[in-house]
């Protein structure tokens, strides 16, 4: 071991991603991203602010992962993981658009204790393309005035900023949209939200590339989670294989509370307490999801605890990976998540038979079929968008008779193209065959 003068001798240089399994977004998708966000407003001044580092104490949380982690638009846009900084975008409708970026000034004590940062300066403008990068000191008032001072296109256009929850958090924001004096108040405020979420409704190469690494990763987790099954184990223990594996793979956290549920607790759609028991017999839904370089797969899977799905898993199972394919089949541009919930619940219902008499399945099919996947897992962006290449939305039908103890979903991560979807997600396993043959080889 090394004595502390020795660990303290030096401020390193490297900035706050080093690292990160996932590196550097590339600055040109980053000025992309900017441009087109810039091109929407048209004119008019946007402001976001990063997130800070989270107090176990304060906030409320829990010692599970890292005290910090970026707002996603934040990221989307800066490809930083600073916290306290300020992004504010200057959209004009003659002379060229402007980005400035405040972040903190680096601090050699306080980095003694949470490790290098990156502060304002030539290694800040390379990672993030923005030229204007200023130390967020003073940065409330610096913004305010460049907001405010007459020919600003805030006061004559408007100010973008993400209104709800933050608006009355973040004093800047407060002052702006709530008390400006009448003579200089912006010309109106608007959500910028809407606008960032149609921009991360389209992956690019770089969003692409890390979702598929978060889903490759949860694939393997699936399959390292059927081979580890078998009657009698715990929830908690196939969750402790799953996760191993997203953070043996590099993942470096949950896109969502890992729901591990056998028998019964398979019919309970979030269920994630992990507290159960599997009985012989049981299915066990596991619909996990690992985070990659700010990014998260989102991969259902069903599987008997005792190897072999019973006549009357298989039955509703291939019901259910049936209405799946009908709906991933239908997946093309145009078509909408409205249009593919009708097509698999048709679907189920017109090949029920006689599996859920009296009546037809679909009346055990109780959630949604589709959401938007990207850095949050239920990604933003409007549900009527059409879709169009670059969009990835889930798949995922399911039945649910608590009375049988029997729950099955499927879910898989699907890429809109100009053709044929792709599915993300096969990596893992859904043909009751395939399960039962993986999970035989690994008795
Ligand atoms: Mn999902």
């Amino acid at each position: 071991m090394l004595a502390p003068l020795l660990l303290f001798a030096g401020v390193a240089t490297a900035h706050a991603q080093a690292g990160s399994p996932a590196g550097a977004v590339p600055v040109e998708h980053l000025r992309a991203r900017r441009a087109a966000l810039l091109n929407k407003i048209g004119a008019g001044v946007a402001i976001l602010r990063s997130a800070d580092q989270r107090s176990i104490e304060a906030d409320g949380g829990h010692p599970q992962d890292s005290d910090f982690r970026q707002d996603n638009d934040f990221f989307y846009l800066t490809g930083l993981e600073t916290q306290r900084s300020w992004l504010v975008l200057v959209a004009r409708d003659t002379a060229p658009d402007e980005a400035i970026l405040f972040v903190p000034p680096r601090d050699s004590i306080a980095e003694r204790w949470t490790g290098p940062t990156l502060g304002p300066g030539p290694e800040a403008v390379a990672l993030t393309g923005i030229e204007d990068i200023r130390s967020n000191a003073e940065a409330e008032r610096d913004i305010r005035r460049l907001v405010l001072r007459p020919n600003s296109p805030a006061r004559t256009h408007g100010l973008y900023i993400p209104r709800g929850e933050r608006e009355s958090d973040i004093a800047l924001f407060r002052d702006l949209v709530f008390t400006p004096s009448a003579s200089r108040a912006p010309a109106a405020i608007y959500d910028l939200r809407p606008l960032l979420a149609e921009g991360r409704l389209i992956k690019d190469a770089d969003e692409l590339a890390r979702l598929r690494r978060a889903i490759a990763i949860t694939a393997k987790a699936q399959r390292a989670a059927m081979q580890a099954l078998k009657p009698g184990m715990w929830e908690y223990e196939i969750e402790a294989v799953i996760e191993a594996t997203f953070r043996s793979s590099g993942a470096e956290r949950l896109g969502f509370p890992s729901i591990i549920g056998a028998g019964t607790n398979a019919t309970v759609l979030h269920y994630d307490k992990s507290r159960g028991q599997s009985l012989t017999g049981d299915l066990v839904v596991m619909d996990i999801g690992a985070e990659f370089g700010y990014y998260t797969a989102d991969v259902t899977r069903t599987a008997p605890i005792s190897g072999k799905f019973t006549a009357r898993q298989r039955a509703l199972y291939d019901l259910v990976l049936a209405t799946q394919q009908a709906a991933i089949d239908s997946v093309r541009p145009g078509v909408t998540t409205r249009d593919l919930n009708r097509i698999a619940r048709t679907y189920m219902r017109e090949h029920s038979g006689d599996l859920c008499r009296p009546g037809t399945c679909d009346r055990f099919f109780v959630h949604g079929l589709s959401h938007w996947l990207g850095m949050d897992v239920h990604d933003v962006g409007d549900y009527s968008t059409a879709f169009a290449p670059g969009m990835v939305l889930t798949v995922e039908p399911g039945i649910y008779i608590p009375e049988e103890r029997i729950g099955i979903r499927i879910e898989d991560d699907i890429l809109v193209t100009a053709d044929e979807p792709e599915i993300l997600s096969s990596g893992a396993p859904r043909r009751p065959g395939e399960i039962e043959a993986l999970m035989k080889g690994s008795r």
